[in-house]
């Protein structure tokens, strides 16, 4: 299923940087949320990390198809970090909503691992960048899709560098935003979760966040 969804809003950024407001529906949310919270609550569930300054994030955190160790920095297959347990594989829904979104942003994304982030009211990341991905994935542009579910998010989105000036605006349950080309390696954050903002229907509070990316170029 390509382009937009005839409610969704197509907000470009900056180049390589797109805003798909409003582009899931309530009931593909619903199957997605079931699907996190069984994730994060299954066999091998979300935890917080601990990153290498010792200081603990503000998220629950549960990586698939590969682990993203909060103190290396560096991905690898099991959580050497916390446990020693192997990253549960991505699911084939993730993966195909990845490359669904990357095309209705006009970019393309055949993801192999997903960062599944829980916030809840008081959750927030701090400005980074997105960069442990392979070099040649990062060299290509390769975009990050990520997906908003329940609470809103304040977003923050800056420059390449982190003096550059950062534009603050909400990403609501149901949004894409889709950062690649020269934008992949933008500085982003989350100041604060907005509670109370989750379409009712969804019986939730607190935001889930996935971002799915693609460490490996095919060859
Ligand atoms: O929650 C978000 O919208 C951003 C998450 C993020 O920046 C990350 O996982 O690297």
């Amino acid at each position: 299923m390509g382009g937009l969804l005839s409610d969704a809003v197509r907000v470009d950024l900056a180049p390589g940087a797109v805003h798909l407001a409003h582009y899931l529906s309530l009931s593909r949310q619903r199957a997605l949320i079931d699907q996190c919270r069984t994730l994060l609550d299954g066999d091998v569930p979300a935890y917080v990390p601990t990153v290498r300054g010792g200081g603990k994030m503000h998220v629950r955190m549960l990586c698939l198809g590969r682990h993203w160790n909060g103190q290396t920095y560096r991905y690898e297959s099991t959580r050497s970090d916390f446990d020693g347990r192997p990253a549960p594989p991505l699911p084939d829904e993730f993966r195909t909503l990845a490359s669904e979104l990357a095309q209705a942003a006009g970019m393309t994304l055949t993801a192999d691992l997903c960062i599944l982030n829980y916030y809840d009211a008081e959750g927030r990341m701090g400005l980074h960048q997105d960069k442990d991905e392979s070099e040649a994935s990062l060299a290509a542009g390769l975009p990050v899709v990520s997906v908003s579910l329940g609470d809103a998010a304040r977003f923050l989105f800056g420059g390449t560098k982190r003096r550059e000036p950062v534009t603050a605006f909400r990403l609501e349950s149901g949004d894409g935003f889709v950062f690649g080309g020269p934008s992949r390696l933008r500085y982003h954050g989350v100041s604060r979760i907005v509670p109370g903002t989750a379409p009712p229907e969804l019986g939730m509070s607190g935001r889930f966040n996935l971002t799915l990316r693609q460490y490996d170029v095919e060859t």
